[in-house]
């Protein structure tokens, strides 16, 4: 999960998120590239005292600087298209998870089961536990089998919400009157934090959304307690 001194992502727990960070790892590359050569390019042009007042112009380098950052821009774009077309991939889901957005919690339905239905709030400063973290835990935990491709639907009963899980790389925005489609893959087992994304309301910062990864037998135990 996010802690106070963290600058970059959380670690991926998921393919998609995987990607996610290799491809900011890509751009911030090229982005520090760039400004190198800008900064050196103002810092030489501001130290030197040489002048051409008769310059018309100069047909190489104005190729050269309208080549090199088109080139730049596709590097950058390929790579972009690459995962936001993954993102849209959905591979034979063994199970649906939907989620609705309301004003201010989330709720679940699990309908390709049995009716599993319930709401999810965020737990009260006063009830949470010694090993819980504080405005992030909820009463009622997701619960799905880690390893398992989840098909993810997201829609909203009021307001516009956005089911977000960062180590996921997943926000979905929810909508009413629409159900947007994503796929989870969670690779590890453990419990993962997120938030509503999408300014909802006054209490907007304290519907957040938990994970609990779980192996398939006691996602199976869950299923048979819950419903
Ligand atoms: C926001 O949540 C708090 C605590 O649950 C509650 O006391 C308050 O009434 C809520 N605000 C609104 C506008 O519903
Ligand atoms: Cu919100």
């Amino acid at each position: 999960m996010a802690t106070w001194n963290m600058f970059s992502f959380q670690d991926a727990v998921s393919p998609i998120m995987e990607q996610l960070i290799l491809f900011h790892d890509h751009t911030m590359m090229v982005l520090t590239m760039i400004t190198i050569m800008v900064l050196y390019m103002i810092s030489s042009l501001m130290l030197n005292k040489f002048s051409n007042r008769f310059l018309l112009e100069g047909q190489m380098i104005e190729l050269i600087w309208t080549l090199l950052p088109a080139v730049l821009l596709i590097v950058i774009a390929l790579p972009s298209l690459k995962i936001l077309y993954l993102l849209e991939e959905i591979n034979k889901p063994l199970l649906t998870l939907k989620a609705i957005g309301h004003q201010w919690y989330w709720s679940y339905e699990y309908s390709d089961l049995k009716k599993i239905e319930f709401d999810s709030y965020m737990k009260q400063t006063d009830s949470i536990q010694n090993n819980e973290y504080r405005l992030i835990e909820v009463d009622n935990k997701i619960v799905l089998p880690w390893s398992t491709q989840t098909r993810m639907l997201v829609t909203s009963y009021d307001v516009i919400h956005s089911w977000t899980i960062p180590a996921l790389g997943m926000k979905i925005d929810a909508s009413p009157g629409r159900i947007n489609q994503g796929s989870i893959l969670v690779m590890r087992p453990g419990i993962y934090y997120g938030q509503c994304s999408e300014i909802c309301g006054a209490n907007h910062s304290f519907m957040p959304i938990t994970l609990e990864s779980v192996n398939m037998k006691s996602f199976n135990n869950w299923i048979h307690k819950i419903s």
